[in-house]
């Protein structure tokens, strides 16, 4: 199968393959070498906020098992390999004295993965804002963005003359709305104006951040990573379609709008209302600061319903563990549409993945449902590059099963099966067939390269 595929299929030789993970959901530790916690730390600990009442204490280990992880990044042959750096762990209270211990992990993950010739794209914030500054206000406070923008510039001084890219959110629509309006995910709270103004100050500290990496001659690439779907209505009705549009006002144009117009969507202003964020004079030029790069992660579509709150109509499609349609149609279309509507720089999908139930038999786990979804993902990628879409690079979410956030450890995402008892990792076949194809890319890169030498 990757064979055939792997023919069908042409990417560009300079296109980056890699995995991708996040601080908080694999290496636990969450006490060790000085790390201060963060807002999932506490997060956790209230009652009925996780499915299985579990935490990120220990989730795959990671910390402690860095080199074993390594090796196993390198047994798959990927370009690069996306993580997060735990702000609280390097600055325990996100501001003022750095953690030596802490930054130590981050130098030897980065090292490790340039001894391997693999690629290190580092995000800056997936999520785990350090306790003592939602303390003061968190997201919401205005003083956050600078703090941000502080650990950026110290991240940068300290790791980034031997990183690729840094990414300075990822999925703020998920931060905003999921950790301040819905308050499933940390903080919890559940009000929509302070979602907005959320949203507001990490599109702000995003472009305050590029700037002044910028300023201090950062040598990685700079951008964000946004969350984004296709928002279909359920039927043609007039409400369904005011809904979808509403929907991909809330989740596309809100950020694509704000990064590459430098304006908030007249029509979700106007939904907003009161709700609407407050803004100083400035701050949508800095959100404009120009981008090397834009990740997009990718999951499923949305179907919008007028008679439904919660979108949760049948559309006929499988679905994943999550009960997320698959739809890989809809990545092609989403990244024909950012093409065509905005001045994107050069795209990745930073983030595709499928959660199933896996069993572990005799070593073996049979995943053929992700490797499916893998597969036919990238499929669509490469038809949006058929069709003159410059993109970048692709990265599978995630390389270990982890700590699923508000559903614990019971979602798997990874390719790499972790048995939480023992933290023994074993590749399932998505990750046997992810490893042949790179396999594939490597030498049709080789034998282009040849030829080319050879002219
Ligand atoms: O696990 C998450 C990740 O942290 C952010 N993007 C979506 C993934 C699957 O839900």
């Amino acid at each position: 199968m990757p064979r055939s595929f792997a023919r069908k299929h042409a990417f560009p030789a300079g296109f980056v393959w890699g995995v991708a993970t996040s601080s908080f959901q694999i290496e636990g530790a969450a006490a060790a070498d000085g790390k201060g916690p963060s807002i999932w730390d506490d997060f956790c600990r209230r009652p009925g906020t996780i499915a299985d009442g579990s935490s990120g204490d220990v989730a795959c280990d990671h910390y402690h098992r860095l080199e074993q992880d390594l090796d196993l990044l390198a047994s798959l042959g990927v370009d690069a390999y996306r993580f997060s750096v735990s702000w609280p762990r390097v600055q325990p209270l996100g501001q003022g004295a750095w953690n030596p211990q802490g930054v130590g992990f981050y130098d030897r993950l980065v090292d490790g993965l340039l001894a391997r010739g693999i690629q290190p794209y580092l995000t800056l914030n997936h999520w785990d804002l350090p306790s003592a500054l939602q303390a003061r206000g968190g997201w919401a406070e205005r003083d956050t963005v600078q703090r941000f923008v502080d650990y950026a510039c110290g991240i940068d001084h300290r790791l980034g003359d031997r990183l690729a890219t840094i990414t300075t959110h990822n999925e703020p629509w998920v931060i905003a709305t999921m950790g301040h309006e819905t308050g499933v995910f940390a903080p919890g709270l559940r009000d929509r104006a302070t979602a907005m103004q959320v949203s507001h100050h990490l599109l702000l500290s995003h472009g305050l951040a590029l700037r002044a990496l910028r300023a201090q001659g950062s040598k990685a690439r700079l951008g964000i990573v946004l969350n984004l779907a296709p928002a279909h209505p359920a039927t043609d009705s007039e409400a369904d379609r005011t809904k979808a549009r509403l929907e991909d006002g809330l989740l596309v144009r809100w950020y694509a709008d704000a990064l590459f117009k430098g304006a908030y969507p007249i029509d979700v202003l106007a939904h907003l209302g009161a709700d609407a964020p407050h803004m100083r004079p400035g701050d949508m030029q800095a959100i404009t600061e120009p981008m090397d790069f834009l990740g997009i992660n990718y999951y499923t579509r949305l179907m919008a319903s007028a008679s439904d709150p919660f979108d949760a109509g049948a559309n006929g499609y499988d679905v994943t563990d999550m009960g997320w349609e698959i739809y890989p149609q809809g990545l092609t279309e989403l990244l024909l549409r950012m093409h065509r509507d905005y001045a994107v720089p050069p795209m990745y999908v930073k983030e595709n993945g499928a959660a199933f139930k896996d069993v572990l038999v005799d070593g073996r786990v049979h995943d053929e449902q992700r490797r499916n979804y893998i597969a036919s993902h990238i499929a669509a990628v490469a038809d949006a590059l058929r069709q003159g879409v410059p993109m970048a690079g692709y990265m599978v979410w995630s390389l270990l099963d982890n700590f699923e956030w508000a559903s614990g450890y019971a979602k798997r995402f990874g390719i790499v099966h972790v048995d939480y008892a023992t933290q023994a990792r074993t590749l399932k076949d998505s990750a046997l067939w992810y490893r042949d194809f790179l396999r594939l890319q490597r030498a049709r890169r080789a034998s282009v390269s040849a030829a080319l030498a050879a002219e």
